[in-house]
């Protein structure tokens, strides 16, 4: 058994979630936030027979695309005052993180 860690955009999460189901996955959805834009994110926890693994992932790639997001960051205008104002980046955010570990036990009690 493996255990799907997805880290997604909240625009694709309720999609992914009810393909995912569709499909007899169990899923956890945790509300989480971006370190880099500070930015609301989906976090999906699923746990996959390994014969499953594949087919989960396939979803997932399917559903989760790429966008732009503009970041704003800090940028100090005025040399050593100290004055800082915002000023917007563009960055690609990915269509998922995926992080996959095997599972060492899997108990419902
Ligand atoms: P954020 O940390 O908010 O990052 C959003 C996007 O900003 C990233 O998209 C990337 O394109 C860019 N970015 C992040 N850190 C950067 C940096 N230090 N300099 C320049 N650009 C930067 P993704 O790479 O697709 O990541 C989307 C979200 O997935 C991230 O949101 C974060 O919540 C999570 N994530 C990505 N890599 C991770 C990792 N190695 N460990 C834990 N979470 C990760």
């Amino acid at each position: 058994m493996k255990l799907i860690i997805a880290i997604v955009q909240d625009e694709d999460a309720a999609r992914l979630v009810s393909n995912l189901m569709n499909e007899g996955y169990s899923v956890t959805k945790l509300a989480t936030t971006g370190g880099f834009l500070r930015a609301g994110n989906t976090t999906l926890l699923l746990g996959v027979d390994d014969e499953k693994f594949a087919g989960a992932m396939a979803v997932i790639e399917k559903v989760c695309k790429s966008r732009k997001q503009i970041a704003t960051s800090p940028s100090p205008v005025a040399g050593t005052s100290g004055v800082y104002v915002p000023y917007p980046i563009e960055v690609m955010v990915g269509g998922a993180t995926v992080f996959v570990m095997n599972v060492e036990q899997f108990v419902k009690l």
